[in-house]
Protein backbone atom coordinates (compact mmCIF):
# COMPACT_ATOMS: atom_id res chain seq x y z
CA UNK A 1 0.00 0.00 0.00
CA UNK A 2 1.06 3.56 -0.83
CA UNK A 3 0.16 6.40 1.65
CA UNK A 4 1.09 10.12 0.59
CA UNK A 5 0.47 13.33 2.84
CA UNK A 6 -0.20 16.68 1.47
CA UNK A 7 0.49 19.26 4.15
CA UNK A 8 2.12 22.74 5.59
CA UNK A 9 3.36 20.46 8.37
CA UNK A 10 5.74 17.45 7.69
CA UNK A 11 7.10 17.79 10.55
CA UNK A 12 3.59 17.12 12.49
CA UNK A 13 3.64 12.89 10.67
CA UNK A 14 7.00 12.48 12.06
CA UNK A 15 5.46 9.80 14.72
CA UNK A 16 4.68 7.34 11.28
CA UNK A 17 8.32 6.79 11.58
CA UNK A 18 7.90 5.13 14.53
CA UNK A 19 6.97 1.53 16.07
CA UNK A 20 4.57 -0.29 13.83
CA UNK A 21 4.51 1.55 11.17
CA UNK A 22 7.77 2.37 10.92
CA UNK A 23 8.82 -1.77 10.90
CA UNK A 24 5.93 -1.58 8.17
CA UNK A 25 7.62 0.68 5.97
CA UNK A 26 11.03 -1.02 6.57
CA UNK A 27 9.56 -4.12 5.67
CA UNK A 28 8.34 -2.48 2.25
CA UNK A 29 4.60 -3.65 3.32
CA UNK A 30 4.04 0.24 3.56
CA UNK A 31 5.29 3.23 1.22
CA UNK A 32 4.51 6.23 2.79
CA UNK A 33 5.35 10.05 1.60
CA UNK A 34 4.64 13.26 3.05
CA UNK A 35 5.18 16.53 1.20
CA UNK A 36 5.21 19.82 1.91
CA UNK A 37 2.06 21.98 0.17
CA UNK A 38 4.86 24.54 0.03
CA UNK A 39 6.81 22.96 -2.43
CA UNK A 40 4.22 24.21 -4.91
CA UNK A 41 4.25 27.91 -4.44
CA UNK A 42 5.97 30.29 -6.67
CA UNK A 43 6.06 33.51 -4.46
CA UNK A 44 9.27 34.65 -2.18
CA UNK A 45 6.99 34.12 0.97
CA UNK A 46 5.30 30.77 -0.28
CA UNK A 47 2.07 31.47 0.34
CA UNK A 48 -0.78 28.82 0.81
CA UNK A 49 -3.27 30.80 2.01
CA UNK A 50 -5.40 34.18 1.40
CA UNK A 51 -8.49 35.82 2.80
CA UNK A 52 -11.67 34.88 2.53
CA UNK A 53 -13.48 35.75 -0.24
CA UNK A 54 -17.29 37.53 1.05
CA UNK A 55 -15.24 38.26 4.27
CA UNK A 56 -15.36 36.87 7.38
CA UNK A 57 -12.88 35.78 10.04
CA UNK A 58 -9.27 34.05 9.52
CA UNK A 59 -7.56 32.82 6.02
CA UNK A 60 -8.41 30.02 3.59
CA UNK A 61 -6.13 27.59 1.84
CA UNK A 62 -5.42 29.00 -2.20
CA UNK A 63 -6.31 26.50 -4.97
CA UNK A 64 -3.09 27.11 -6.80
CA UNK A 65 -0.55 24.82 -5.10
CA UNK A 66 -3.37 22.32 -3.95
CA UNK A 67 -4.02 21.41 -7.81
CA UNK A 68 -0.12 21.63 -8.02
CA UNK A 69 0.50 19.00 -5.91
CA UNK A 70 -1.77 16.57 -6.90
CA UNK A 71 -0.52 16.65 -10.50
CA UNK A 72 3.10 15.50 -8.87
CA UNK A 73 1.71 13.57 -6.73
CA UNK A 74 -0.47 11.42 -8.99
CA UNK A 75 2.49 11.49 -11.54
CA UNK A 76 5.25 10.11 -8.72
CA UNK A 77 2.59 7.16 -7.33
CA UNK A 78 1.68 6.36 -10.57
CA UNK A 79 5.67 5.84 -11.27
CA UNK A 80 5.66 3.49 -8.65
CA UNK A 81 2.48 1.70 -8.82
CA UNK A 82 1.89 1.45 -12.85
CA UNK A 83 -0.27 3.85 -14.88
CA UNK A 84 -3.58 1.93 -13.88
CA UNK A 85 -3.27 3.35 -10.08
CA UNK A 86 -6.58 5.69 -8.91
CA UNK A 87 -6.02 7.00 -5.49
CA UNK A 88 -8.37 7.71 -2.99
CA UNK A 89 -8.04 11.05 -2.22
CA UNK A 90 -9.25 11.97 1.75
CA UNK A 91 -9.48 15.24 3.02
CA UNK A 92 -10.08 15.52 7.13
CA UNK A 93 -12.45 17.36 7.80
CA UNK A 94 -14.80 18.58 10.80
CA UNK A 95 -17.99 18.41 8.53
CA UNK A 96 -16.60 15.04 6.87
CA UNK A 97 -18.57 11.38 7.56
CA UNK A 98 -17.33 9.75 10.72
CA UNK A 99 -14.36 7.39 10.41
CA UNK A 100 -14.99 4.38 12.07
CA UNK A 101 -13.16 0.86 12.04
CA UNK A 102 -15.47 0.06 9.02
CA UNK A 103 -13.65 2.74 6.77
CA UNK A 104 -10.52 1.78 8.59
CA UNK A 105 -11.15 -2.09 7.49
CA UNK A 106 -12.31 -0.90 3.77
CA UNK A 107 -9.64 1.70 3.24
CA UNK A 108 -6.82 -1.17 4.51
CA UNK A 109 -7.55 -2.90 1.11
CA UNK A 110 -6.82 0.44 -0.86
CA UNK A 111 -3.44 0.19 -3.03
CA UNK A 112 -3.21 4.08 -2.67
CA UNK A 113 -4.76 6.84 -0.43
CA UNK A 114 -3.40 10.32 -0.85
CA UNK A 115 -4.33 12.66 2.42
CA UNK A 116 -5.08 16.34 2.06
CA UNK A 117 -4.15 18.23 5.11
CA UNK A 118 -6.19 21.55 5.66
CA UNK A 119 -5.38 24.35 7.69
CA UNK A 120 -6.53 27.99 8.59
CA UNK A 121 -10.25 27.80 8.08
CA UNK A 122 -10.25 25.43 5.25
CA UNK A 123 -9.34 25.44 1.69
CA UNK A 124 -11.17 27.02 -1.35
CA UNK A 125 -14.01 24.78 -2.87
CA UNK A 126 -13.19 24.97 -6.31
CA UNK A 127 -10.09 22.06 -5.13
CA UNK A 128 -12.34 19.47 -4.37
CA UNK A 129 -14.56 20.05 -7.67
CA UNK A 130 -11.18 20.59 -9.85
CA UNK A 131 -10.14 16.89 -8.42
CA UNK A 132 -13.72 15.17 -8.89
CA UNK A 133 -13.45 16.68 -12.73
CA UNK A 134 -10.04 15.29 -12.91
CA UNK A 135 -11.35 11.71 -12.06
CA UNK A 136 -10.21 11.51 -8.15
CA UNK A 137 -12.61 9.72 -6.25
CA UNK A 138 -12.45 11.66 -3.18
CA UNK A 139 -13.22 11.34 0.39
CA UNK A 140 -14.35 13.77 3.38
CA UNK A 141 -13.80 12.45 6.81
CA UNK A 142 -14.31 13.17 10.13
CA UNK A 143 -12.13 11.58 12.94
CA UNK A 144 -14.99 12.97 15.31
CA UNK A 145 -17.36 15.47 17.06
CA UNK A 146 -14.80 18.22 18.09
CA UNK A 147 -12.69 20.78 16.46
CA UNK A 148 -8.82 20.49 15.52
CA UNK A 149 -6.60 23.14 14.04
CA UNK A 150 -6.03 21.44 10.94
CA UNK A 151 -6.11 17.55 8.65
CA UNK A 152 -2.52 16.62 10.68
CA UNK A 153 -3.75 15.00 13.73
CA UNK A 154 -6.61 13.05 12.29
CA UNK A 155 -4.16 11.64 9.62
CA UNK A 156 -1.99 9.98 12.66
CA UNK A 157 -4.97 8.54 13.90
CA UNK A 158 -6.01 7.14 10.50
CA UNK A 159 -3.17 5.87 9.50
CA UNK A 160 -2.48 4.17 12.48
CA UNK A 161 -6.18 2.33 12.17
CA UNK A 162 -5.44 1.84 8.26
CA UNK A 163 -1.71 0.56 8.88
CA UNK A 164 -2.40 -1.82 11.01
CA UNK A 165 -4.82 -3.99 9.20
CA UNK A 166 -3.05 -4.36 6.47
CA UNK A 167 -1.58 -8.14 6.02
CA UNK A 168 1.19 -8.82 7.70
CA UNK A 169 1.34 -5.25 9.78
CA UNK A 170 0.21 -6.93 13.11
CA UNK A 171 2.39 -9.90 13.99
CA UNK A 172 0.02 -11.68 16.25
CA UNK A 173 -2.99 -12.39 13.55
CA UNK A 174 -4.92 -13.70 16.83
CA UNK A 175 -5.17 -10.14 18.47
CA UNK A 176 -7.08 -8.93 14.60
CA UNK A 177 -9.40 -11.86 14.89
CA UNK A 178 -10.42 -11.29 18.15
CA UNK A 179 -11.14 -7.37 17.23
CA UNK A 180 -13.23 -9.42 14.98
CA UNK A 181 -15.05 -11.57 17.08
CA UNK A 182 -15.93 -8.64 19.51
CA UNK A 183 -17.39 -6.61 16.75
CA UNK A 184 -19.52 -3.91 17.60
CA UNK A 185 -19.11 -4.36 21.74
CA UNK A 186 -16.04 -2.84 24.42
CA UNK A 187 -13.20 -5.32 25.21
CA UNK A 188 -13.33 -7.04 28.18
CA UNK A 189 -11.56 -6.67 31.34
CA UNK A 190 -7.39 -7.28 31.25
CA UNK A 191 -5.43 -8.62 34.22
CA UNK A 192 -1.72 -10.25 33.90
CA UNK A 193 0.43 -11.94 37.07
CA UNK A 194 0.37 -11.45 40.15
CA UNK A 195 -3.02 -13.04 40.58
CA UNK A 196 -2.65 -11.65 44.18
CA UNK A 197 -1.29 -7.60 43.86
CA UNK A 198 -1.11 -6.15 47.07
CA UNK A 199 -1.77 -2.07 45.87
CA UNK A 200 0.61 0.72 47.38
CA UNK A 201 -2.52 1.55 49.79
CA UNK A 202 -2.08 -1.73 51.23
CA UNK A 203 -5.45 -3.28 49.77
CA UNK A 204 -5.55 -6.56 48.93
CA UNK A 205 -6.74 -6.55 44.96
CA UNK A 206 -7.13 -10.25 43.82
CA UNK A 207 -7.77 -11.32 39.68
CA UNK A 208 -11.37 -12.96 39.03
CA UNK A 209 -10.93 -15.99 40.24
CA UNK A 210 -12.65 -17.43 37.13
CA UNK A 211 -9.35 -16.47 34.95
CA UNK A 212 -7.50 -19.16 37.29
CA UNK A 213 -9.86 -21.83 36.68
CA UNK A 214 -8.48 -23.12 33.39
CA UNK A 215 -12.24 -23.60 32.13
CA UNK A 216 -11.69 -21.78 28.91
CA UNK A 217 -15.87 -21.84 28.05
CA UNK A 218 -16.61 -20.28 31.38
CA UNK A 219 -14.03 -18.12 31.07
CA UNK A 220 -15.24 -17.32 27.30
CA UNK A 221 -18.75 -16.55 28.93
CA UNK A 222 -17.49 -14.28 31.75
CA UNK A 223 -15.51 -12.16 29.46
CA UNK A 224 -18.78 -12.01 26.99
CA UNK A 225 -20.81 -11.09 29.96
CA UNK A 226 -18.10 -8.46 30.70
CA UNK A 227 -18.31 -6.69 27.66
CA UNK A 228 -21.93 -6.68 27.21
CA UNK A 229 -22.29 -4.88 30.84
CA UNK A 230 -19.40 -2.28 29.89
CA UNK A 231 -21.20 -1.68 26.59
CA UNK A 232 -24.66 -1.40 27.81
CA UNK A 233 -23.11 1.13 30.69
CA UNK A 234 -20.45 3.12 28.82
CA UNK A 235 -21.89 2.62 25.26
CA UNK A 236 -25.28 2.33 25.01
CA UNK A 237 -25.17 3.64 21.27
CA UNK A 238 -23.49 0.38 20.45
CA UNK A 239 -26.27 -2.06 21.56
CA UNK A 240 -28.81 -2.92 18.88
CA UNK A 241 -32.12 -1.21 19.65
CA UNK A 242 -33.96 -3.06 22.01
C1 LIG B 1 -9.52 21.57 10.32
C2 LIG B 1 -10.94 18.62 12.07
C3 LIG B 1 -11.00 16.19 11.17
C4 LIG B 1 -12.00 17.03 13.25
C5 LIG B 1 -9.80 18.87 9.87
C6 LIG B 1 -9.23 19.68 8.87
C7 LIG B 1 -8.59 22.11 8.33
C8 LIG B 1 -12.75 26.96 13.31
N1 LIG B 1 -12.40 26.18 12.17
C9 LIG B 1 -11.27 25.27 12.43
C10 LIG B 1 -13.55 25.47 11.65
C11 LIG B 1 -13.25 24.66 10.47
C12 LIG B 1 -11.98 23.82 10.62
C13 LIG B 1 -10.84 24.60 11.17
C14 LIG B 1 -9.54 23.84 11.34
N2 LIG B 1 -9.28 22.92 10.27
C15 LIG B 1 -10.09 20.78 11.31
C16 LIG B 1 -10.24 19.42 11.07
C17 LIG B 1 -11.27 17.24 12.08
N3 LIG B 1 -10.79 15.36 10.46
N4 LIG B 1 -12.55 15.87 13.68
N5 LIG B 1 -12.07 18.18 13.88
N6 LIG B 1 -11.45 19.13 13.20
C18 LIG B 1 -9.10 21.04 9.10
C19 LIG B 1 -8.73 23.24 9.08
Amino acid sequence: MRIDVITIFPDYLAPLELSLIGRARREGLVELVVHDLRVWTHDRHRTVDDSPLGGGAGMVMKPEPWAEAFEAVRTAGREQLGEHAQPLVVFPNPAGTPFVQDTAAQWSQREWIIFACGRYEGIDERVYEHLADQGYELALTSLGDYVLNGGEVAVLAITEAVVRLVPGVVGNAESLVEESHSQGLLEYPLYTRPASWTAPDGALREAPPVLLSGDHARIAAWRRDQAMERTARRRPDLLPDP
